[in-house]
């Protein structure tokens, strides 16, 4: 092991090695955790171990899961160490297949991929992560030539209750608002895998794209590329075509839509011609903005056809997509942060926001700041700033109509700030339950562009006012006693499938009975 020191505060320096360990010049008071996909914690915390999340079915979806059970703080590419003065030390990768531990009086890097080189630096924290999002810059690429479109986007109301008639009216609703993105989320396809429409969208895709299109608006499809579940033709028909473990078992990617998860092995020739097929049919179409979706699967740990480190294989088909799609502007999401750096325009930074600010049973007993609440988008978001110079960053919607969440006026305020600050600006109210005055604010927002100057870790200064996002960032602390009980036996149905597939029909009951009193939407 290499074993370096920091230089001093204003220097950087870069070392390669495989694993390096680079002695602090003080004592760490904390740790900034760096995690691995647009869903997984980025915070600064103590150096206490964090408890591991629950349930364990759902992890590899939410965090590297060859890295769920480290003790040690610990974060992917990167880690830094706050310093009791105030300043920090930043030990990041400028390659792929990192990780970076905080290890007694020093932070220590390892790479699972051979040499690499490693950025060093000391000082004012925004003043280094600069530095170093420069430097990554360099490496792989800054991409915001284009402007952040404004979206609309249908998953935070209709969710997979999508439909071609739903869209038509939405379309109506939404005259005179200035998008320029309308986009489609899940539930127009047959099945995650089989990127055909389902028969909610009976005269096709293409003719949704010509309706958004007639009202000068760039149409927006998400799709999900590198996934299957279980049931879809694609896994039915080419299950050679999908990542295997050491014992030839399919790799999982989680469990979703009430069914396993697999990803493809995206070094397989036959699966990179799949998919350039894939990405031109929806262009085709005539979707302009492609959210591509749960695109962690293509860096999991797996037996690959071809050899190659797994992050390395993920920016590569990811490189490969962009160039099938042409012009199109490519929002990436469960995605790991640095594969997919020069390989897309906008990158989600957060969970997803839903309209809940925080779940007891997902913050306080399973101990899971991955999924989809308010406050977990706020915490990872705000701590993930410092990518903003390398492309887009995408906090998720925001809410306007207070029909359209749970949330608390003053949560939808500082959802709406994050997304300033964010200078990304997409929302999936429907126009149908705004009020005049709602769908006068959301006008208002989406046409002006404030002036944002960061005062703090967690302040800013929006048009002169000024914003704290700190009292989202702490996290609840592990259950103990009869909670601890009550999360085990929690934990451990929430990663049975049965389970997971009755919670979903009850949801998609609920959605549904929620959806037919819309008036306007039928
Ligand atoms: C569509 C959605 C929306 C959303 C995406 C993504 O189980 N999970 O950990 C999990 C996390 C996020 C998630 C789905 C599942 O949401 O972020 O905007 O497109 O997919 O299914």
């Amino acid at each position: 092991m290499l074993q370096v020191q920091f230089p001093v505060p204003g220097h950087s320096t870069v070392h390669q090695a495989e694993s390096i360990r680079a002695a602090l010049p003080a004592t760490a008071v904390g740790f900034y955790r760096h995690g691995w996909q647009s869903w997984s914690l980025s915070a600064w915390t103590g150096l206490d171990p964090l408890p591991v999340p629950k349930p364990a079915a759902l992890l590899p979806m939410q965090t590297d899961p060859v890295y769920v059970h480290e003790q040690k703080p610990h974060g992917s590419w990167l880690g830094a160490a706050g310093l009791k003065d105030g300043r920090i030390c930043l030990l990041g990768a400028l390659e792929l297949n990192t990780h970076v531990w905080l290890e007694g009086d020093a932070l220590v890097g390892r790479s699972e991929a051979g040499p690499v080189d490693w950025f060093l630096a000391c000082g004012v924290e925004e003043e280094v992560f600069s530095v170093y999002a420069t430097r990554l810059a360099e490496r792989f690429g800054a991409s915001p030539a284009k402007p952040a479109p404004r979206v609309w986007c249908s998953w935070y109301s209709l969710y997979t209750d999508i439909s071609e008639e739903r869209f038509k009216r939405i379309i109506n609703g939404l005259d005179g608002l200035p998008f320029d993105v309308l986009q489609v989320d899940d539930g127009w396809q047959m099945a995650v895998g089989d990127w055909t429409p389902n028969t909610s969208f009976p005269s096709g895709m293409a003719a949704l794209a010509g309706d958004i299109h007639r009202t000068h608006r760039q149409a927006g499809l998400w799709l999900a590329p590198l996934i299957a579940v279980r049931s879809s033709s694609l896994y039915r028909q080419h299950p050679d075509w999908f990542l295997r473990d050491e014992h030839d078992r399919p790799v999982s990617a989680g469990i979703n839509w009430g069914e396993p998860l697999y990803a493809l092995d995206t070094t397989l020739p036959e699966v990179t011609d799949w998919l350039a097929d894939l990405v031109r049919q929806v262009r085709a179409w005539g979707y302009d903005y492609l959210k591509l979706d749960f695109l962690y699967a293509g860096a999991l740990k797996g037996k690959r056809s071809r050899d190659i480190p797994r992050e390395d294989a993920l920016h590569q088909v990811l490189l490969a997509i962009r160039q099938a799609s042409g012009d199109a502007f490519i929002l990436t999401c469960g995605v790991p942060i640095l594969p997919a750096l020069g390989a897309c325009d906008a990158l989600r930074a957060g969970p997803d926001v839903a309209g809940i600010w925080e779940s007891r049973r997902d913050a306080h007993l399973f101990s899971n700041p991955a999924t989809p609440a308010g406050r977990n988008a706020v915490r990872t978001f705000v701590n993930r700033l410092w990518l903003q110079p390398l492309l887009h960053l995408d906090p998720d919607v925001v809410y306007f109509g207070e029909k359209s969440s749970s949330l608390t006026p003053v949560q939808r305020a500082l959802l709406q700030e994050m997304a300033q600050v964010a200078r990304f600006k997409a929302t999936s109210d429907l126009p149908q339950q705004l009020t005049p005055d709602e769908r006068q604010a959301l006008e208002e927002y989406l046409k002006v562009t404030p002036e944002v100057c960061r005062t703090g870790r967690y302040t800013f200064l929006i048009d002169g006012r000024e914003v704290d996002f700190s009292a989202e960032i702490g996290l609840p602390p592990a259950p103990i006693g009869l909670d601890a009980v009550r999360a085990g036996i929690m934990g451990w149905l929430g990663s049975q499938p049965a389970v997971l597939r009755f919670y979903r029909q009850q949801e998609e009951q609920n959605l549904r009975k929620r959806l037919a009193g819309i008036p306007g939407l039928e």
